[in-house]
């Protein structure tokens, strides 16, 4: 420590201290409400691994602002054969009576394919740089228990409310995160997801009362008076990148406008001193378990996964039962 009480890499130069922009010139000032971008180079691809620069900023941007853009470490082609599926199979599901709509908007729950092997890619489920994001964020042996997926549908002309997906009691540190991979460019245009900087801090206290199936959003008041300051804002993800955020993010689903549908496949991890009680379905005898076992051991990862006869599997794809709440184990005490 200098006398004045800073570490070496922030002493006084020429006698003034230097700004928060020269110290790390890849954090956006917090005023611009703008997403930390990370990139990692090719060694950091190669390796899996984020350097200690690109750590430092990754940390940074989540802390502060409970989201950052991992940027450009999936192949998009492998996105375009995910995004062609979804095509097809968003046919299929428009064509089913009482389809549930998130939060009553033109956004369905979707599942992306697991199967047959040309829909898995090793670098959308099994991507080591995420996996290394989710430890350094969450700690060490986080759980892998949620795959899902959204799709904004084309010309959208409801918006969802402000939310956050921790619907229950949660402790003011980060428990999960969320990585939300677009199966094409994700921009306004089209409907990236709404996303409000730094509401990660807040807790229940900013939520409505949880409604008949557990679902809150956030208060008028509380997004009001937010709204003044740092408002959401729709980030532009490239295909290849993922969106990564705190599960306490305040954000929303709000309207494609544009002609196509935007889907994205949603990865969920929780810290590994989270009781939480989701798994993942995986279509059985089809490899995939073993795959995603062989995946992710040496990641740091525990994947939590119940395996389906493959007819089931394809019935439960889109399911909208996902539920982060902690387990109780005897009554009365979580623990
Ligand atoms: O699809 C999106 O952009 C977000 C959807 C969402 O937040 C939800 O359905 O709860």
């Amino acid at each position: 420590m200098s006398p004045n009480g800073t570490n070496g890499t922030t002493e006084p130069k020429h006698g003034k201290m230097m700004s928060q922009n020269e110290y790390m010139p890849d954090l956006p000032a917090k005023h611009l409400n703008t997403p930390v971008e990370v990139t990692p180079s090719p060694e950091e691809k190669t390796t899996g691994h984020f350097n200690d620069a690109n750590i430092k900023l990754f940390l940074s941007g989540m802390h502060r602002d409970g989201v950052v853009i991992l940027k450009d470490i999936i192949n998009p082609d492998h996105l375009d054969v995910i995004n062609e599926f979804m095509i097809e199979d968003t046919k299929n599901e428009l064509s089913k009576e009482n389809l549930y709509k998130n939060f009553g908007a033109e956004n369905i729950q979707q599942g992306p394919p697991l199967t047959p092997p040309k829909y898995f890619f090793d670098d959308v489920y099994l991507n080591k740089l995420l996996f290394h994001a989710v430890n350094l964020y969450l700690g060490p042996n986080a759980t892998w228990n949620m795959v899902s997926g959204n799709n904004a549908l084309p010309h959208g002309v409801k918006r969802q409310p402000v939310h956050s997906d921790a619907m229950c009691n949660h402790p003011p540190a980060p428990f999960y995160v969320v990585a939300n991979v677009y199966t094409c460019d994700a921009s306004a245009a089209n409907g990236s997801t709404e996303i409000w900087l730094g509401t990660h801090h807040f807790n229940t206290e900013a939520q409505t009362p949880p409604g008949p199936k557990g679902e809150t959003h956030i208060t008028d008041e509380y997004v009001a008076e937010r709204q003044k300051t740092l408002p959401g804002i729709q980030p532009t993800v490239k295909k290849g990148s993922i969106l990564f955020r705190d599960m306490r993010l305040w954000h929303a689903g709000v309207c494609n406008k544009s002609d196509d549908m935007r889907f994205m496949i949603a990865l969920g991890f929780s810290a590994s001193w989270w009781h939480g009680t989701a798994k993942f379905r995986v279509p059985a005898e089809t490899g995939v378990f073993e795959r995603i076992i062989h995946g992710t051991k040496g990641q740091g990862i525990t994947p939590l996964m119940i395996e389906l006869p493959p007819e089931e599997y394809e019935k439960l794809r889109d399911a909208h039962d996902f539920s982060d709440v902690e387990k109780m184990t005897y009554e009365g005490e979580i623990f």
